[in-house]
């Protein structure tokens, strides 16, 4: 049994949408951010920066934190998703998606979508750093089916939840066709819909 300590959150989302994807067994143990929950002492044992998500595999009595690992570790045990013969690639999107996509598109939720007015500077500067990452995996994904390659992997896993956000980006999903046509397709998988509502069974994923 896979226990996942997390919250609804593109990050959180990823690990509920693999563990579906892969048809395991999980529980979900919600940790409360706006509670400081990952503050407790109990909790950053497992998680030393205080984020979410964590899993315990407590068939192995061993924690994971940090998304990418968490996601690698769950295609290693299951052989799912994460093709030996294509690692390479998928571990630079994977990376892409750890080192850029979720860090840049996280600043821009915090200036434009929680605290617009608040710096001109962080507004302007991380609006058009997500615009350049909507071009650029739009020009992934006009040579490529998925990022990785011609297989959905756990580097779409990885992005697919911050796309899922669009609505909140105001950059308009439907002007770049590839990275939409990519969006549409994987929101329409089954374990991906009832990844996305591990937290909320009314949530559907956002159609552009
Ligand atoms: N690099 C980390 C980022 C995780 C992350 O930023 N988690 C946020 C929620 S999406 C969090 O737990 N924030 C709480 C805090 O920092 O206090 C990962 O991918 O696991």
């Amino acid at each position: 049994m896979i226990e996942l300590f997390s919250a609804d959150t593109p990050n959180g989302k990823k690990i509920s949408i693999m563990l579906e994807e892969i048809g395991y067994e999980y529980k979900v143990t919600k940790i409360d951010l706006g509670n400081n929950d990952q503050f407790k002492a109990e909790f950053v044992k497992i998680s030393p920066f205080s984020k979410i998500p964590v899993i315990t595999d407590h068939e192995k009595n061993e924690s994971i934190f940090e998304s990418g690992a968490i996601l690698i570790y769950l295609a290693e045990k299951s052989g799912k998703f994460y093709d030996k013969n294509e690692r390479l690639k998928i571990n630079q999107w994977l990376m892409a998606q750890m080192g850029t996509v979720g860090p840049m598109i996280g600043q821009h939720h915090q200036f434009h979508h929680y605290n617009p007015g608040k710096s001109e500077f962080g507004e302007e500067r991380y609006f058009k750093i997500t615009k350049r990452i909507y071009q650029e995996l739009d020009s992934r994904l006009k040579q490529s089916k998925f990022l990785a390659g011609e297989d959905y992997t756990i580097a779409d896993i990885a992005t697919w939840p911050w796309i899922a956000r669009h609505e909140w980006h105001d950059i308009g999903l439907n002007n770049f066709e590839n990275l939409k046509r990519w969006y549409v397709e994987i929101s329409k998988r089954e374990a991906v819909i009832r990844g996305f509502q591990f937290m909320n069974k009314n949530q559907l994923p956002p159609q552009p």
